[in-house]
């Protein structure tokens, strides 16, 4: 799957990052707990060089808890690198990982403090602020790009918190990187194909948690699990079908992409840390 998505507005999210970054004490890169490699923007790496940032793993709640504990140690042997996961709608999880970003930096008591968030689309960073604030100052939504400016929320104890537009950046070169971002949500409807989604994604839980699709399909013990399989399964059960009784492969792709993206399948990680390759810090 070759996707090209660099909205206008992710341009001058970019340019824009770059400057806030400069004047932030403080980065909050939010990512998706469950892929943590591929929904971190390689920009940052330049742009955050000499600010504090910490590696916000968000949705951990949709995560497999061991795999999420194990990329925590992975992090935490990283040189420079400050890790920590969260559930973002969890008033404790998120006020947590306030408390241990800002105990990575110096505080002045006469200046206030400029925390920014950034990430790529869908990564929960609206939902935690609204969460550290209290109600709802950002709008959120399951789908890509929500957020199209930058805002400002004042928090309690002199500090200023900004939400940014996702982004991603321009060239998504890693296939099956690709992938994992379509299935957490970070890549719009327009730019996908389900059918193809739904042969990555199917192909990886059959090999890795076959259990759970087992219990989420109602499987039968001798059912022959492959992805074609399971695809006509789904369509029969939940009645895809268009004229003339044929499964309507694209309708079951986006059903079951959409169960998995929202957890419904069950908590599922889609990058462990063994095979790390691009992270720095
Ligand atoms: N299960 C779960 N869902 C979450 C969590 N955090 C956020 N969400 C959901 O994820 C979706 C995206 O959240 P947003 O806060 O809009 O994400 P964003 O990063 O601001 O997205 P953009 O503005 O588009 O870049 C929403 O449906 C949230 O309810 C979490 O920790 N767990
Ligand atoms: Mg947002």
């Amino acid at each position: 799957m070759n996707i090209q998505w660099f909205p206008g507005h992710m341009q001058g999210t970019e340019q824009f990052l770059e400057k806030a970054v400069l004047c932030s004490d403080l980065v909050l890169e939010i990512l998706d707990a469950r892929l943590p490699v591929s929904s971190s923007n390689p920009l940052l790496d330049t742009i955050c060089k000499n600010t504090a940032r910490i590696k916000i793993l968000n949705k951990k709640d949709l995560a497999d808890s061991n795999i999420t504990k194990l990329w925590l140690d992975y992090f935490k042997k990283l040189k420079n690198c400050s890790a920590i996961a969260i559930t973002g709608t969890n008033i404790s999880d998120v006020k947590k990982a306030l408390d241990f970003s800002l105990n990575k930096i110096k505080k002045s008591k006469s200046r206030r403090i400029r925390i920014i968030v950034v990430g790529i689309p869908n990564t929960g960073k609206s939902t935690i602020i609204n969460t550290l604030a209290g109600k709802k100052i950002a709008k959120t939504g399951n789908i890509p790009a929500i957020t199209k400016h930058q805002q400002r929320t004042e928090l309690k104890n002199k500090i200023d918190i900004y939400d940014t537009p996702g982004i991603l950046w321009p060239n998504l070169e890693d296939k099956d990187g690709a992938y994992r971002l379509a299935v957490s949500g970070a890549i719009s409807d327009a730019n996908i194909d389900y059918n193809d989604i739904f042969y990555f994604a199917s192909e990886f839980l059959i090999e890795k948690y076959p259990f759970l699709l087992k219990k989420r399909y109602k499987l039968c013990n001798n059912f022959i699990l492959d992805s074609t399989s399971l695809l006509k399964k789904i369509g029969l059960s939940r009645g895809c079908l268009k004229k003339g009784g044929i499964i309507d492969y694209q309708k079951v792709s986006k059903i079951f992409i959409k169960e998995l993206c929202s957890g419904k399948i069950g908590p599922i990680s889609f990058e462990t840390p063994v095979k790390e390759v691009r992270i720095q810090n």
